[in-house]
């Protein structure tokens, strides 16, 4: 990085500090590719949000080829299988044994942008944060460069690269000329409000529950720490939720068995996530790439959305070191064909998933239908095959 007074010069400018854009820019720091990332918001409030907890497996071996999967090796737990329960009914989907082998990895999002941000600091990366009002500049020429303010300055990151790390509200999509962006969007009737408790979780696996109230969902962190979710309007607020409320609408969304097993305790994070399923098309425009949930967002049902992250990441960073490594354009030309064709998959997944297991204001027909698609699933193995695929991940190629 060459720095001028408010003017520094980098190869590829990173805008966003989630775990997109970290491990962008330590898969691209191994490789000796230049970065600087931008961030919005500081480091204590990017570290502060409670978001996904299951990684596949190919996001766990790029995290340890990055130098970076020693504590979630060590904390996180290998899962080979989850539940799906409806009303008092418990499946077990065998994901090591339905898929040859393969399993998930449960370690919170929080945890992998912790260890990203000692990794990067350790190797002397370059992270601004409360970087403000960031603007993209002649994204489609040979030299683009990212505008941004701190402690009420302006300053200029010259570049090479743009890679649009910076989520669904950041500024990178809208780079794009609206001509020249598709979109496909379904915003589903309702959202997910979660709690995370220092209670031990009620089952060591997942269990995803569909019900007549509406959806539940049973995670975790750790032996100490649970995650847990319901399904709520779309409209709803946190604050009419108290700890006793929730407790109460999880274990009426439960299978009996497992509601008197629940262990309940005091929250100490609640929030609610609306649902979305979304694509932007293209993720490329001129010399920036659009990477994670600023090009795209899934409902969190199938837990994709990190692992989406995780594979555009995958995709991006190898182009853009044969790029500097080999002087060859193919995968830079490539990237949004590959990443979209995955992403498609990944969508249908969640949105699959979403709809079998959620209460929709539908008609009596659709309610059949659902019971049925679950009948298969308990009945078929090559349903149950389908789901455990998609869940740990389909292939990178
Ligand atoms: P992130 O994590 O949103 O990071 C984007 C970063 O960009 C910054 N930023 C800006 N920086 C500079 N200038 C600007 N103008 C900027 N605007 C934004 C932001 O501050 C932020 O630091 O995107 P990334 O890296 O692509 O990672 C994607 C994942 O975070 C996301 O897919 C998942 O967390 C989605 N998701 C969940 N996925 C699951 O699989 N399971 C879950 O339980 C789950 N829960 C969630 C979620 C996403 C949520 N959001 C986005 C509202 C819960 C929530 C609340
Ligand atoms: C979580 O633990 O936050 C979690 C797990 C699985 C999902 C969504 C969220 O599908």
């Amino acid at each position: 990085m060459h720095e001028g007074r408010h003017c520094v010069k980098t190869q590829v400018a990173i805008i966003g500090a989630g775990p997109s854009g970290l491990l962008l820019s330590q898969r691209l720091h191994l490789a000796g590719v230049e970065t600087v990332v931008l961030e919005r918001h500081s480091r204590d409030h990017v570290l502060s949000r409670i978001r996904a907890g299951v990684l596949e497996q190919g996001l766990a071996d790029m995290l340890r080829a990055a130098g970076v999967g020693d504590r979630m090796d060590a904390e996180g737990e290998i899962h080979d299988g989850c539940e799906i329960a409806f009303e008092d009914n418990r499946l077990r989907i065998d994901f090591a044994e339905l898929t040859g082998g393969k399993t998930v990895m449960v370690y919170g999002q929080t945890e992998v942008t912790r260890d990203l941000y000692k990794a990067r600091d350790a190797m002397g990366g370059t992270i601004i944060h409360n970087a403000e009002n960031v603007a993209l500049h002649d994204v489609d020429s040979d030299s683009p460069y990212v505008t941004y303010e701190k402690d009420g300055e302006t300053h200029r990151l010259d570049c090479e690269f743009i890679a649009g790390c910076d989520g669904f509200h950041g500024p990178s999509r809208k780079a794009i000329p609206a001509d020249r962006l598709k979109v496909f969007e379904k915003v589903y009737p309702f959202g997910w409000l979660g709690i995370l408790s220092e209670t031990p979780p009620v089952s060591e696996e997942l269990i995803y529950s569909g019900h007549p109230r509406g959806f539940a969902l049973c995670s975790l962190r750790s032996r100490v720490l649970s995650r847990y979710y319901v399904q709520v309007p779309a409209d709803e607020k946190v604050d009419n939720w108290s700890d006793d409320r929730f407790w109460e609408e999880l274990k009426s969304r439960l299978p009996s068995d497992v509601a008197a097993d629940l262990v309940t305790g005091p929250s100490i994070e609640k929030s609610i996530a609306p649902l979305r399923s979304f694509v932007a098309e293209p993720l490329r425009y001129g010399r920036m790439f659009l990477v994670g949930d600023a090009g795209h967002i899934v409902p969190p049902t199938g837990a994709k959305g990190l692992n989406l992250a995780a594979s555009d990441v995958f995709y991006l960073s190898n182009a853009l070191i044969d790029y500097y490594r080999a002087d060859d354009e193919t995968g830079i030309e490539h990237y949004a064909e590959k990443a979209l064709r995955r992403i498609w998959l990944a969508e249908r997944f969640s949105w699959w998933m979403t709809t079998l297991l959620h209460k929709f204001d539908e008609e009596a027909f659709d309610v059949r239908v659902k019971r049925a698609e679950l009948d298969h699933l308990v009945h078929s193995r090559a349903a149950q095959t389908a789901l455990a695929e998609n869940y740990v991940g389909l292939p990178y190629d």
